[in-house]
């Protein structure tokens, strides 16, 4: 492990590093910040996230951010990316970057599934599923196929020992996908809800089940251009997309996309594959794509604010 002491962005962490961090910026920005807990884990963990609101103007609410990372355990970048956009909008003095913290009220959780990524951490790199026992014995189901919508139709597996893409019992069997869900449900004004996986450089929008069409698919997809391409002018790396999962890269059922945007209904739900060549991406990679997190992310802000979205 390239662990260091303290915390930086030239290596990967551990779930509690990243605690740890998350208490770190609370305790220096108390007045804006907040660890928030977005629910809980088979293991017995929390999952622990940032609450970022700056203050508003008398009788202003602003429309939340959601960040969800890590859902998947071996794609450790995205965690990395996500505490490095944490810091960026937290000290990065750019206004447009000041700006971007003002407008909303974030929920940022780097690591959705901490306990699949402890288990990657310390003993199998390639685990992605959650870490609950099944009544087999087999340990684990995928928590981006677990979500109660369309469950288990299409990239889902109904064996409990499938490495990969075990769907889980039934829809929200897993704690994690259960009591994230109900978090997310009780926030009100929810705009944006974007989550990071690695690694196919890649921009989806819902539907991942269907290739049915949202019906601001043309806002989706116009939002999420300017979103990519002010993602390129960072490492000159050109994303493929936007477009639906179903559509651009395999049909899945039962994941947090799909959900959030059926059963919550909200406008503007998208996935980022990030970079990389393996899920080994070294970790002297995490600053070059957390910039260019940051300025996708912007794209993304500006142009929904162009259109009127907030
Ligand atoms: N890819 C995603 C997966 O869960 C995806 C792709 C995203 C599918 C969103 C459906 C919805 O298979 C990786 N790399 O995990
Ligand atoms: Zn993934």
């Amino acid at each position: 492990r390239s662990k260091k002491k303290g915390f930086s962005w030239d290596a990967y962490y551990d779930v509690d590093d990243i605690y740890n961090y998350l208490s770190n910026v609370s305790r220096t920005y108390p007045q804006w910040t907040e660890v928030i807990v977005g629910g809980q884990t088979y293991e017995g963990r929390q999952i622990r996230g940032i609450r970022i609101n700056t203050p508003a103007a008398e009788g202003v609410e602003k429309p939340v951010f959601f960040i969800e990372s890590g859902i998947h355990a071996r794609e450790w970048i995205a965690p990395a990316t996500t505490t490095y956009f944490i810091n960026q909008l937290l000290t990065n003095s750019n206004p447009n970057v000041t700006r971007l913290r003002d407008q909303f009220d974030w929920r940022i959780f780097p690591t959705v599934n901490p306990d699949g990524y402890h288990y990657s951490y310390v003993v199998d790199r390639y685990w992605r599923k959650t870490r609950s026992i099944s009544s087999n014995g087999c340990i684990g189901a995928d928590p981006n196929r677990n979500w109660d919508y369309n469950w288990g139709q299409h990239s889902s597996s109904n064996d409990p020992c499938d490495y990969q893409l075990y769907a889980g019992s039934c829809p929200f069997s897993e704690i994690e996908t259960k009591t994230l869900s109900s978090y997310i449900s009780g926030i009100d004004n929810l705009l944006f809800y974007v989550g990071f996986h690695s690694h196919a450089a890649l921009l989806l929008l819902p539907y991942s089940d269907s290739t049915e069409h949202v019906h601001n698919y043309e806002d989706l997809v116009q939002i999420g251009k300017v979103s990519l391409e002010y993602g390129y002018q960072v490492n000159k790396v050109m994303y493929s997309g936007p477009g639906t999962a179903a559509e651009t890269l395999y049909k899945a059922s039962g994941g947090s996309m799909d959900w959030v945007r059926y059963a919550l209904n909200t406008p503007l739900v998208y996935t980022y594959e990030l970079r990389g060549s393996s899920f080994h991406w070294p970790p002297e990679k995490i600053p070059e794509q957390g910039e260019e997190v940051t300025q996708m992310i912007l794209g993304l802000a500006i142009e929904a604010e162009n259109l009127g979205y907030f």
